[in-house]
């Protein structure tokens, strides 16, 4: 059976990952933070209890920024892949905690890469690269596009791209670049914009609020769907040769139009609905990220599948069925 680790598996991408592995016949070993309260929510339905035998699924603590945890853990699991998900993932937040954001975004990716060539075990590694490293560089962005990061939260995934591509070039390690364009999904967390959009519309038609509060409607981003993304992360690391590949719909969406989406789908109109508030800006914004993913077609046969109005409609039902309407 093979073994993956997977770092930020409490988060979204990490739990349809760890459907896919388990689905795949992996046994699947999951890095999670020691917090007062719950933060299984995304896998709940995965666990198992530890006494029972053929153990698909395994929690172990650890943080990114606890190097000798991570040297014990990757000693410990010996894994044949390592998805590196985890990190601080909000840019807006990123402006408030530049440092942490540098020291876990950015610096965790040393400290997990330093722990598989110390322990030297032969493992193939997923870097969760971002579409936020091209920043301010205009669209279309592919896997040759000079990086330009608008953010802390930029600046650290540049940093841990670089970290990654230099373990493969210097120490021959199997390490990927995902330059993964925005994925979304009815487990998205609730302060990204598009399931905060997908929570009100649903909320605003149930009666339970009235209006949502947003920040910049004109940025534009490229919105697929998380599931259909996280087969590509598997993909990069089946391949016969480590290389970056950028994974992205290669469509175009304001954040606008999305609303408009969401809101259509419960038959209202997002303008009666929608406040503007400047907490939600950002001191240097990101225009408009619009990947080509030509590459990840040709290379591993993968292509986006869900466009983004669609997206939208499915968030927005998924916000309508938890609220039981
Ligand atoms: P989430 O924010 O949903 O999940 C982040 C995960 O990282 C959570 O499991 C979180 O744990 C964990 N984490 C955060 N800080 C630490 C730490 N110090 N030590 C250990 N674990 C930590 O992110 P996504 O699933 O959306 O994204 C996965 C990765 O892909 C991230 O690196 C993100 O930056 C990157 N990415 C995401 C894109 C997207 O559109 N979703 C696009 C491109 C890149 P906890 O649950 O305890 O908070
Ligand atoms: P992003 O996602 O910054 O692209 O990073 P987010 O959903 O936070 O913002 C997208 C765009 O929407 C605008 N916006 C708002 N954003 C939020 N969060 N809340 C609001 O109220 C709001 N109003 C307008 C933003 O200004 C921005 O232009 C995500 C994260 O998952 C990163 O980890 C990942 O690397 C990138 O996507 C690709």
């Amino acid at each position: 059976m093979k073994r993956a680790l997977i770092t930020g598996i409490t988060g979204q991408d990490g739990s349809y990952l760890t459907e896919l592995l388990i689905s795949k016949g992996y046994q699947v070993h999951g890095i999670i933070r020691r917090s007062s309260t719950f933060n299984t929510g995304r896998i709940d339905h995965l666990y198992q209890d530890p006494h029972e035998t053929d153990q698909r699924l395994v929690l172990h603590y650890g943080d990114l920024t606890d190097s000798s945890r991570l040297v014990t853990l990757i000693e410990k699991i010996r894994p044949d892949e390592v998805y590196h998900l985890a990190a601080q993932s909000h840019v807006r937040v990123s402006f408030d905690e530049p440092e942490y954001t540098g020291n876990t975004t950015g610096v965790g990716t040393t400290r997990l890469l330093e722990a598989i060539r110390m322990v030297g075990v032969d493992t193939r590694y997923y870097q969760a690269s971002s579409s936020e490293m091209f920043g301010a560089t205009p669209p279309p962005q592919d896997e040759d596009t000079p990086f330009y990061p608008r953010s802390p939260y930029g600046a650290a995934k540049v940093y841990g791209y670089w970290m990654a591509r230099n373990y493969r070039e210097a120490h021959g390690l199997f390490a990927v670049n995902g330059i993964l364009f925005n994925h979304e999904s009815p487990r998205r967390g609730e302060t990204f914009v598009t399931r905060k959009i997908a929570r009100a519309a649903a909320r605003i038609a149930a009666g339970v609020e009235e209006n949502v509060y947003l920040g910049n409607l004109d940025a534009v981003r490229d919105w697929g769907y998380a599931e259909e993304y996280v087969e590509g992360m598997w993909r990069m690391l089946q391949a016969d040769q480590a290389t970056d590949y950028v994974l992205a719909t290669g469509t175009a969406t304001t954040v606008r139009e999305f609303t408009q989406y969401c809101f259509d789908r419960v038959g209202l109109d997002w303008e009666k609905h929608v406040r503007f508030d400047e907490t939600y800006l950002r001191p240097t914004e990101v225009d408009a990220l619009i990947g080509d993913a030509s590459k990840a077609q040709t290379e591993l046969g993968w292509k986006a599948q869900t466009m983004p109005e669609q997206l939208a409609h499915l968030m927005t039902d998924a916000e309508r069925h938890s609220l039981g309407i």
